[in-house]
């Protein structure tokens, strides 16, 4: 069995993280995505939510799984013996900080990280522009699956 993880916060999944997710998933028997937990940072989405929402969104792809870890994403792939990391990369901006976690974890583990370059059109996206400009009433219909869309406008109409 080839095992990857696709990790991150998922605060909430869009369109750039389910494109990289769907394009491991061909590439690999077992994709988990990791939603890594950082409690110093307070998300818009519980986990458990952001769980619930990539699970929806992922429905289709068979051999994907879901779930929380808290620590390090090494200690993640040791215990469910996954020898590689998958990572869309956006723009030259990721690549210093991408390039120093993937040294790091090798170092530590031996595991690998590889990149996949992000679909153009999702080259800008990340989870927090598009909390930004919903909080503002922009349309990002095309930037997020349609549960996510769903859920956020709750989420927002709760503030
Ligand atoms: N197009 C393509 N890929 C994208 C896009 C996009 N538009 N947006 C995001 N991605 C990919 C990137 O690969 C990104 O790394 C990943 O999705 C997750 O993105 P986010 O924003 O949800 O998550 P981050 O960047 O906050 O995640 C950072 C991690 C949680 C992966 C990292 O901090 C981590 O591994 N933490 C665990 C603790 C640990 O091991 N620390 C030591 C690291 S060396």
């Amino acid at each position: 069995m080839r095992r990857a993880v696709c990790p991150g916060s998922f605060d909430p999944v869009t369109n750039g993280h389910l494109d990289i997710i769907a394009r491991a998933s061909r590439l690999y028997d077992v994709v988990h995505v990791a939603v890594m937990i950082n409690k110093s940072k307070q998300g818009l989405f519980a986990v458990e939510e952001r769980i619930a929402l990539i699970e929806q969104v992922t429905a289709d792809l068979d051999n994907v799984q879901v779930e929380a870890f808290h620590g390090l994403l090494v200690d993640f792939c040791k215990q469910r013996d996954i020898p590689a990391i998958v990572k869309g990369l956006r723009a030259v901006s990721d690549f210093d900080y991408e390039l120093q976690m993937a040294q790091m974890n090798i170092g530590l583990s031996g595991v690998e990280t590889l990149f996949v370059p992000t679909n153009p059109a999702y080259s800008f996206l990340s989870s927090s522009l598009v909390k930004e400009v919903a909080q503002w009433g922009g349309d990002i219909s095309h930037l997020v699956p349609v549960p996510v869309l769903e859920a956020l406008n709750s989420k927002l109409r709760q503030r």
